[in-house]
């Protein structure tokens, strides 16, 4: 998983397609690599060694595959996974109207430059997915996991972090947003 492509290329900027089931074993591979990249990229000994970035979450378009998944790997304070998971064609059926965002703003691996500035997210997500299987899965998901999330299904639309910053002022933050962290 060291071929992680970079802003300016087209695939980032693509609409992933949906995929259908069931997977193929290429497909599948692919979404236990990802989330074998966020496992090692948040182990520091791996991550020294591999020279990687660590990373929460990581579409497939970011490795060049314009297709609806994404693994997510979200840990507490204590390094316990709270949402681990290989999302298939992940969708928001709900949302909150009240925002959030990270108070240190947000990274991308396939972005190589600090971008400044609160990036708001819904608060609250109801997500629907389906797991390598299949099998659908409904999630709640509020705060960081929901804004990781979020992350991710920007990247299966063709869309970046910094395309949520406030342009004019990164660090605007209306009545509406909370910070996270
Ligand atoms: C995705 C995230 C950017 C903001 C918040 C955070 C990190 C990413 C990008 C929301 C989603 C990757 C995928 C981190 C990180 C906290 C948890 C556990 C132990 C180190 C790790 C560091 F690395 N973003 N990087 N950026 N992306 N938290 N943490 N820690 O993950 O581009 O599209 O290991
Ligand atoms: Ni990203």
């Amino acid at each position: 998983m060291k071929n992680i492509i970079r802003e300016g290329n087209p695939t980032l900027r693509a609409r992933a397609k949906t995929l259908a089931f069931p997977l193929t074993d290429k497909q599948r591979e692919l979404g236990k690599k990802l989330m074998e990249f966020l496992e090692n990229s948040q182990d520091p000994k791996l991550a020294k060694k591999y020279q990687l970035r660590a990373g929460v979450g990581l579409a497939a378009p970011q490795v060049d595959q314009s297709i609806r998944m994404t693994a997510v790997l979200v840990p507490d304070e204590n390094n316990q996974p709270i949402f681990k998971h290989i999302l298939i064609n992940p969708t928001i059926i709900s949302e909150s109207v009240r925002m959030a965002a990270l108070a240190e703003g947000e990274g991308c691996l396939s972005v190589d430059r600090d971008v400044p500035g609160y990036v708001p997210r819904h608060q609250k997500i109801t997500l629907r997915w389906y797991d390598l299987d299949g099998q659908r899965h409904l999630d709640k998901l509020r705060n960081y996991p929901a804004i990781v999330c979020q992350h991710e299904i920007d990247h299966l639309n063709g869309v970046l972090f910094f395309d949520h910053i406030n342009q004019k002022d990164p660090f605007y933050q209306d009545d509406n947003l909370v910070l996270i962290g």
